[in-house]
């Protein structure tokens, strides 16, 4: 049965804002996709990293790779978007940027553009069947595969800016930290910034990108992803931390992908203590929820056991991640007016 305090982070209203589709598919969804796919012979332990489990970031990277042979035409991705939408629904997420990175595929003729149409198909397949919550998406950039497929993501992301209703709302740079570099992207991701896509970059996952951290850093970004190795602690330098101050660039940070991902020791030394003490803008996420068996109630959970936060401070901080979104600030107002509604139901 669960507790009482497990219905509290549960019914706490969430806003999701760092979030991988492919990375997010939960056990159910692996075991209709297996299942579609039996000749592939893959197993269930070959996409999620269980309880207690840690690997080095490359594990994590070979799992996306089993995850993606399974999701590799329309049909997969618009069940996969779905179902996703719906279980971070089901986990009280009122608010959520989804991000993926379009794939071609000859052998299924799956092509980048449908891609993107086929994630944009499930958001609005949830929103006329009054799904509760509210999703955008951001197109995404892996950085492995160099600046001339940033740029035609760019410019896909630029169209489906003009042309999705306002479901398009940004760009993520992501992938691989340990691979490729962060300066060969700067002209597609200032063409991005310069066509009013928002950007959310992953920066300093790993240590000793002090340089690219810094490149990056003067676009500058609109919100960070992870940003472990920014402050002197950890190796970082005092001055990316001025720089991320002096634009207030909210961090996404994602404490159980980090832990298990082995990027960060334990959850104690979290560098979401650094930052909330700060004051700084910082937004709690899941990464993956489904390759880290986890989901954003439970990550509420583990940041307020960890740093001792009481109930109001925890409603605080989801509260605040509202100021985080890449939607209008129409919606903002709209979020935080339902924050209102939903608070003496969380307090009860
Ligand atoms: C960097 C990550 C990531 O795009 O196929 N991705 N990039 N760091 C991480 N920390 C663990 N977790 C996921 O989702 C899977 C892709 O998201 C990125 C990687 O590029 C991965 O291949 P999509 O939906």
């Amino acid at each position: 049965m669960e507790q009482q305090a497990d219905i509290f982070y549960r019914e706490l209203p969430k806003v999701e804002l760092h979030a991988h589709l492919n990375g997010s598919v939960s056990v159910r969804t692996v075991e209709k996709l297996i299942s579609r796919k039996p000749q592939l012979n893959i197993k269930h332990d070959m996409t999620a990293i269980g309880k207690g489990q840690r690997r080095t970031l490359d594990e994590c990277f070979q799992v996306f790779k089993v995850i993606h042979q399974l999701v590799d035409t329309e049909e997969d991705i618009l069940m996969v978007a779905t179902d996703v939408i719906k279980e971070f629904a089901a986990d009280g997420v009122k608010y959520l940027e989804l991000r993926s990175t379009p794939r071609e595929d000859n052998n299924t003729g799956l092509t980048k553009r449908r891609y993107v149409e086929t994630v944009i198909k499930a958001i609005q397949q949830c929103k006329n069947e009054e799904v509760d919550i509210d999703v955008r998406f951001l197109v995404a950039i892996d950085r492995r595969n160099g600046p001339e497929v940033a740029m035609e993501t760019v410019k896909l992301a630029e169209d489906f800016m003009l042309a999705s209703d306002g479901l398009v709302v940004g760009l993520d740079l992501s992938g691989d930290p340990t691979v490729g570099h962060g300066k060969y992207l700067l002209p597609a991701l200032q063409r991005a910034k310069n066509c009013g896509l928002k950007l959310s970059l992953h920066l300093s996952e790993v240590l000793s990108q002090l340089e690219e951290s810094d490149l990056l850093l003067n676009l500058p970004p609109d919100r960070i992803g992870h940003g472990t190795f920014l402050h002197p602690e950890v190796g970082g330098s005092q001055s990316l931390v001025d720089k991320v101050v002096k634009n207030n660039i909210p961090l996404e940070l994602c404490l159980t992908s980090n832990v298990k991902g082995k990027t960060v020791p334990c959850f104690a030394k979290h560098h979401f203590k650094y930052w909330y003490q700060l004051g700084h803008p910082s937004v709690i996420c899941t990464d993956d929820k489904g390759v880290f068996s986890t989901d954003l109630s439970q990550e509420y959970q583990l940041a307020a056991s960890t740093f001792g936060l009481g109930p109001d401070a925890v409603w605080e901080l989801s509260r605040r991640a509202i100021d985080c979104i890449f939607a209008p600030e129409t919606l903002k107002a709209q979020l935080k007016h339902k924050w209102e509604e939903l608070q003496p139901q969380a307090f009860q």
